[in-house]
């Protein structure tokens, strides 16, 4: 059933299109740059109740705790301007974002000292793993906000993940745990044939090198 990485292994490669030259850079090999907005997850979109919706913190920290959107709210707000990168080889540059950065959040968590790693924990039973120094880059958000509007529904609202520096199954959508832990665990599509780490620049898609360059994939999916 998840055999994504198999999938996009062996379709045929497609010829890319080319952005902007002065944009060239910041477009990781392999990608496609789109000003629409793919939605791409695993399972049905799930509703929420916000008044009972929580985000709990556990594992390796001096004790477990919850934060309810109201309390995230009232911590300091960032936006941030990012490019984004799925590895079905889309990418959307200048995307807009607001929420809670990791860093503010971090000295509330009560992470012990062994904390290398950390599982963001999402519905429907969705989880990916990275370490904690990458999730304290000063562009890691907990967002609410996409282009000044709320997230919607299939974007991830109320709360998701945004790691631009990795491909972007690692910013997960409609997140419901944080936890610290000593050592690294493989997450839902790092279980299922794809990079533990996913570093866009380097390709780092699957977890084994022999792979040929999938095809977009991603067209055939819902856009905004
Ligand atoms: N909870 C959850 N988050 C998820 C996923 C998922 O299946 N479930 N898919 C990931 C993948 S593969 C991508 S490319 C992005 C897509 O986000 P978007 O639908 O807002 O473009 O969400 C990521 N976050
Ligand atoms: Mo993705």
């Amino acid at each position: 059933m998840h055999n994504k990485a198999e999938r996009l292994k062996k379709v045929s490669a497609v010829r890319r299109a080319d952005a902007a030259p002065e944009l060239a850079h910041r477009v990781p090999p392999g990608q496609t740059v789109t000003d629409r907005f793919p939605i791409l997850h695993e399972g049905d979109v799930p509703r929420y109740d916000l008044s009972s919706w929580s985000l709990r913190v556990f594992g390796e920290v001096e004790e477990e705790r919850s934060f309810s959107f109201e309390e995230l709210l009232a911590l300091p707000q960032t936006k941030t301007l990012c490019d984004i990168h799925c590895v079905t080889r889309w990418s959307k540059l200048d995307t807009e974002w607001e929420g809670v950065k990791f860093t503010d959040l971090l000295p509330l968590l009560g992470a012990k000292p062994d904390a290398k790693y950390v599982m963001i924990h999402a519905d429907e039973d969705y989880d990916t793993n990275l370490p904690l120094e990458d999730l304290q880059r000063e562009d890691v958000l907990l967002a609410h906000h996409f282009d000044g509007q709320p997230l919607t529904d299939k974007h991830g609202w109320p709360l998701r993940l945004i790691v631009p520096h990795l491909y972007f199954w690692k910013s997960a959508k409609w997140i419901t745990g944080i936890e610290f832990m000593k050592e690294d665990r493989e997450g839902f599509w790092e279980r299922n044939g794809f990079h533990n780490y996913a570093d866009p620049f380097k390709e780092q898609r699957f977890s084994s090198d022999e792979y040929v360059m999938p095809e977009d994939e991603w067209t055939k999916k819902e856009f905004d």
